[in-house]
């Protein structure tokens, strides 16, 4: 199996999963870790397109397969691998609609309002109020959904830490970075503190990023994380893919 990806919140969902399911007792011997320079557009070649059409982080290969889409590579990870991670009986029901939740509303939100605060230089500044303000909003919603979820157990979707959790987590330890403030919920910053505290999450989160700026980084990193958002987001990165591909 081969995994090309970055650490960023989409990339790390997997990078998570996979130091879970070692965790677990998987060795995943056979997996190898290909990084991906965005900033670089590594995304945008052909060879990377071959992989996936979508051209974005992450996408895996199992033999002649191709799977993009996070949270279709946890749920295939997770079929792959059993663990509780997803249950395989009539309770990966109480999983998966979660799964599709994080995928279907969380990364849109949460990346766009993160994309308007710090990347989307080129846009000025009285045309950022409208989407900070949606984003920010249904960010804050949607916060508030996870809220209720946890207001009588410790993960999102039951007493069990699931590829939900490991879906959602990403995105939501980096509220400072998005500055979407989730400190008026203390359930949910406890349950970041619950998630992050396990050493599958910490070595997961770990990838591509030096072990002391795995939760805090530095003023290079950020320099660089927002130089490069601003690379991806701005209307020049935003090609088509080429009509008439192989
Ligand atoms: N829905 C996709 C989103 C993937 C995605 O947006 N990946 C970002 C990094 S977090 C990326 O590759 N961005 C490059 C670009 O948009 O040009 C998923 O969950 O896999």
């Amino acid at each position: 199996m081969d995994l090309w990806t970055s650490p960023t919140p989409n990339g790390w969902k997997v990078t998570i999963l996979i130091e879970e399911l070692r965790e677990a007792g998987h060795a995943l011997s056979h997996l190898a870790i290909h990084t991906v320079d965005l900033a670089q557009g590594e995304h945008k070649t052909e060879a990377f397109t071959a992989r996936n059409p979508n051209q974005k982080i992450p996408v895996l290969q199992d033999g002649k397969r191709f799977i993009m889409e996070s949270c279709a590579i946890l749920q295939y990870l997770a079929e792959q691998f059993p663990t509780s991670l997803l249950p395989m009986d009539g309770d990966r029901w109480e999983v998966l609609p979660w799964l599709y939740w994080q995928a279907a509303n969380v990364g849109p939100a949460f990346g766009n309002k993160l994309s308007y605060t710090r990347y989307m230089d080129d846009v000025p500044e009285p045309a950022k109020a409208h989407p900070l303000e949606r984003f920010g909003r249904e960010s804050l919603r949607l916060v508030s959904v996870i809220d209720h979820q946890l207001r009588s157990q410790p993960f999102l979707c039951g007493s069990q830490f699931t590829i939900a959790d490991i879906a959602l987590f990403p995105w939501i330890r980096g509220y400072k970075w998005s500055k979407v403030d989730i400190t008026a919920w203390p359930r949910v910053m406890e349950w970041v503190a619950r998630v992050r505290a396990r050493p599958g999450v910490g070595r997961g989160l770990g990838y591509g990023v030096p072990q002391d700026e795995v939760d805090r980084w530095g003023p290079d990193r950020k320099e660089a994380y927002a130089r490069g958002g601003q690379t991806i987001t701005s209307p020049l990165g935003q090609k088509p893919v080429p009509k008439g591909r192989p």
